[in-house]
């Protein structure tokens, strides 16, 4: 948990043995073009960090309920060269951002600023935000030990193999990434795990989403062969979760449904105000049964988990219930409770005893929202219920019943579905496309499946027999990928689903 970004100096136990030439030939073209861009300079190391893919545990990270993702082998490598400073201490320090792909992600320079912080534009969804997101956070854990810091500059070439708005999280990939770089630029050569998560979850909100903390801790914390299970109350804690080693082996199979999750544009109405509405259903909750809620750490100050906490501290909780029936007491709570019909600004102002303009100044300013009706009585039963549901995945992992095929399999892959059903109808999060992806893979033999990520578009993950791989790939490409895109091409195709090992966190690859 406590230890440091591990540093390697070859790659080949990073990547799963049939990708390590691709992979040996990636790394090659960066140095290559590293050295063509930058006056034949070789890079002095290279900061890599994995996209991930949740396995379960959908939009309950910022009501800090636990999840369980895995990290990718699809990542973020940047090359970096620090620059020496300037001999004139008036001349600017500057930072190059390069992307070996430039006709899509266009370079560009920024000057260190002399004081304060550097400008993000979150209104425009430049790639270069993330990079400068993950910089600006280094930069300021750095000037805790040294406020008299004055940052290096860096020539950076990025490269990245996570697609973008596709629920992998290649944003917060390219932002653990880009802080790593910039801590190891100014000197900081054993970057410790969790700072390195703590901040880019942090900095990630600067790029305008209220994010949780999933794909940052994922993505820096996962260990090669495993899931990794992640905590966030009372702090965030990470630990590997290693899947059944006897038995049929655990395949899951991921899906792009190539429907763009435009987390950004369309933030203020779906992932910010999924974020407010758990938030307010806490909140709700409490006022109606007269307990005060403490800043707990989520994203708004306030959370779900903060509401159980309360309760369970007033003299109607019992915090010596196990922790399922603890979240069972609270959907019941929420039945009881919460409107079914939704709820205007006014009635949830009423229920906090405060004025629409403060409601709107406390909870929907920093990261605004556009919404008629908050639905805090659905959104609140799917985080419980989602809670539920990583319980029982993880204890299923932990203690497997004795027949996997028949018993164990089955039942992860219904949770699965479980899962689905209630992001499609509950949380509203799915989308026609990839409800239409679980149920082909369903009719070709998946065990279940379910939309990943943020929703919206993007990915879906499943849990399938090792030899229905072939027969679910063939199925997708029929019935979805080629009537969507008759011209379709192959490398799209090829590049359309993945089956993917739990892949390694974060790493320094260092090459001077
Ligand atoms: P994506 O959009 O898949 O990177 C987002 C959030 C997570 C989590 C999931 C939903 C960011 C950076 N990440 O993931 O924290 O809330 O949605 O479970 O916004
Ligand atoms: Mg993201």
């Amino acid at each position: 948990m406590n230890d440091p970004v591990p540093i390697i100096r070859d790659i080949d136990d990073l990547y799963p043995r049939d990708a390590l030439q691709y992979q040996k030939r990636r790394f090659e073209r960066l140095r290559h073009r590293f050295a063509e861009l930058y006056g034949g300079k070789t890079p002095r190391f290279i900061a890599r960090s994995p996209g991930r893919v949740n396995l379960i545990g959908e939009h309950i990270d910022y009501s800090l309920y636990e999840v369980l993702p895995m990290a990718i082998a699809a990542d973020v490598l940047i090359a970096v060269s620090p620059l020496s400073k300037p001999a004139d201490s008036e001349d600017d320090v500057k930072v190059y951002v390069a992307n070996l792909n430039p006709q899509k992600f266009k370079a560009e320079e920024f000057t260190v600023p002399k004081k304060g912080n550097i400008e993000i534009d979150s209104s425009t969804l430049q790639w270069t935000n993330y990079f400068k997101a993950g910089w600006q956070g280094a930069i300021e854990l750095l000037e805790k030990e040294d406020p008299e810091l004055s940052p290096c500059g860096m020539e950076v070439l990025v490269d990245g193999t996570v697609p973008a708005g596709g629920g992998l999280s290649s944003s917060a990939a390219f932002v653990c990434a880009s802080a790593l770089a910039t801590l190891r630029a100014n000197g900081l050569e054993w970057v410790p795990k969790k700072e390195l998560v703590e901040l880019a979850i942090v900095s990630e909100r600067s790029v305008g989403v209220n994010s949780g903390g999933m794909d940052q801790a994922a993505s820096v914390f996962s260990i090669r062969g495993d899931a990794t299970s992640i905590s966030f109350y009372p702090e965030l804690y990470a630990e590997a979760l290693p899947f059944p080693k006897t038995g049929p082996p655990i395949t899951f199979m991921i899906a792009q449904s190539f429907v763009a999750a435009d987390k950004h544009v369309a933030a203020p109405e779906n992932y910010n105000l999924r974020v407010v509405e758990c938030t307010l259903a806490a909140e709700v909750l409490a006022a109606d049964l007269g307990l005060k809620l403490k800043n707990d750490h989520g994203p708004l100050g306030t959370s779900l988990r903060g509401f159980q906490n309360a309760y369970n501290d007033s003299d109607k909780g019992n915090p010596k219930d196990d922790p399922e029936k603890q979240i069972q007491t609270m959907l019941s709570l929420t039945e009881k409770h919460l409107s079914e019909q939704g709820y205007t600004r006014e009635d949830i102002a009423s229920s906090l005893s405060m004025s629409v303009p403060n409601l709107e100044k406390k909870f929907m300013t920093k990261f605004p929202v556009r919404a008629e009706r908050f639905y805090l009585r659905q959104r609140a039963q799917h985080v419980f219920t989602e809670a539920l549901r990583v319980q029982e995945f993880k204890n299923l992992l932990k203690s497997p019943p004795a027949d996997a095929r028949t018993t164990l399999l089955p039942r992860l892959g219904a949770i699965l579905n479980e899962s689905h059903a209630s992001s499609r109808d509950v949380y509203v999060h799915s989308c026609s496309e990839i409800d239409q992806m679980c149920e082909i893979a369903a009719e070709a033999g998946s065990y279940g499946g379910r939309v990943t990520g943020a929703g919206w578009g993007g990915c879906s993950v499943h849990l399938v027999p090792k030899e229905k791989v072939d027969a679910i790939k063939a199925a997708w490409e029929e019935k979805y990928y080629r009537k969507r895109e008759p011209d379709i091409t192959d490398e799209k195709l090829a590049e359309a689903v993945i089956v993917s090992e739990p892949g390694h966190g974060a790493m320094v690859i260092d090459i001077s």
